[in-house]
């Protein structure tokens, strides 16, 4: 059976992948994470008994602790997701974000051309594009300019990527997509934390103008593309994976409130984020023309099925909120909000 390892697969996205793997494929599933603020097993429970599903716990900037996974699981693919991924914590303090998204990338990739991968799929972002005026769109050949210590890592991390491809010939492929939202996302983003916020009438911190534009996409659609990728990319190459829902931050804010029943008296405009990229686009072109891939879920019916999905898991949401992120919330919001 073809061994995939799963880097970050207690986050958001990742349990989301492991959870398809484990329902559409015959892949023995590997899952190495941290367990950072972000990893929660708890996101896992459904796949838990699944004998094709197993989980090691390591930190991926520990070369030592890499290597002995990499080691006894060997590994025939690796799909990579773990990273430091909120730029709110980079703009705080981005020594974390280094250390994970740079140096993390490079153990496993040092691990895996060690241990005979076969193919690396490297999870990136849309943000290494940096920001976007009115017009235009990102597409795979846009200029790398990333505005926030987050993007600046995973671009940093990029880079790597491309040269164990030019370097090595080691079979890797990077993938970067849009503002994901959906299941088990942790309530430090935009739409988790908006929607729970709503739910317990609390204020709805919208940074500068809320004009700001980001282009979202079910975690589900944005899984389908990496596996597509995975399975029948071109090695070396990059491919945007976009939703073709641009929306501003205020138009997402206010479809939140009205799912939710909740006030928009709520809604408070708080002090912008430094450095806040305006907007986001992705051209997802070259996945469709040479992948067959496109995003398959509207936005507007994916947010209210998310909006349900949080209603009905309160108590996941008040396990993930350990101390750390309450600590975490009063230093980014104590100043901002009443
Ligand atoms: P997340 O923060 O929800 O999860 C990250 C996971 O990585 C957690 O389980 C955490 O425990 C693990 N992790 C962190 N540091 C680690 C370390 N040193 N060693 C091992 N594991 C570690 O993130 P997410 O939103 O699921 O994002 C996953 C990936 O997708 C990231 O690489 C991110 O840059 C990328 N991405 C995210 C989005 C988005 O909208 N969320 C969009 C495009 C790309
Ligand atoms: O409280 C908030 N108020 C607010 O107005 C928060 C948390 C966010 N925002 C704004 C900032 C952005 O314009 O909402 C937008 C979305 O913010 P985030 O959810 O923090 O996402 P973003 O910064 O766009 O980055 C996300 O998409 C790309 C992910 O966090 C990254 O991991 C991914 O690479």
């Amino acid at each position: 059976m073809t061994k995939v390892l799963i880097t970050g697969g207690a986050g958001f996205i990742g349990s989301n992948f492991i959870r398809l793997l484990c329902r559409e494929r015959d892949y023995a599933v590997l899952n190495l994470d941290a367990l950072t603020y972000a990893g929660n097993l708890e996101s896992l429970k459904d796949v838990e008994g699944d004998p094709k599903y197993s989980f090691l716990r390591a930190d991926i900037a520990d070369a030592e602790a890499v290597e002995e996974v990499f080691a006894s699981a060997k590994p025939d693919l690796v799909v990579h997701f773990a990273a430091e991924s909120h730029v709110d914590r980079s703009v705080l303090d981005a020594t974390a974000f280094v250390r994970t998204n740079v140096l993390g990338t490079q153990v496993l990739l040092d691990a895996s051309r060690r241990h005979a991968v076969r193919r690396f799929v490297h999870v990136s972002t849309d943000e290494v594009y940096g920001s976007l005026g009115a017009e235009g769109k990102f597409s795979e050949v846009s200029p790398i300019r990333p505005n926030s210590p987050y993007s600046a890592s995973k671009a940093g991390s990029d880079f790597l990527v491309r040269a164990a491809f030019h370097t090595h010939g080691f079979e890797t492929l990077i993938t970067r997509c849009s503002n994901n939202y959906g299941p088990y996302q942790f309530p430090e983003k935009l739409i988790p934390l908006m929607i729970l916020n709503a739910i317990e009438g609390k204020e709805l911190p919208v940074y500068g103008d809320g004009r700001n534009v980001r282009d979202w996409i079910h975690v589900e659609d944005h899984n389908r593309a990496v596996l597509r990728v995975l399975e029948e990319g071109r090695p070396g190459e990059v491919y945007n994976i976009g939703g073709n829902s641009e929306r501003e931050n205020l138009e997402v804010v206010n479809a939140i409130l009205e799912a939710v029943g909740a006030s928009s008296d709520l809604i408070r405009f708080v002090k912008d984020r430094p450095g806040h990229d305006r907007r986001y686009a992705i051209d997802a072109t070259k996945i469709r023309e040479e992948l067959g891939w496109e995003p398959s879920r509207g936005f507007e019916e994916g947010l209210a099925a998310t909006v349900e999905w949080y209603r009905e898991n309160l108590s996941w949401c008040e396990r993930v909120r350990s101390g750390a992120y309450r600590e975490y919330y009063d230093r980014q919001y104590g100043d901002r909000l009443s």
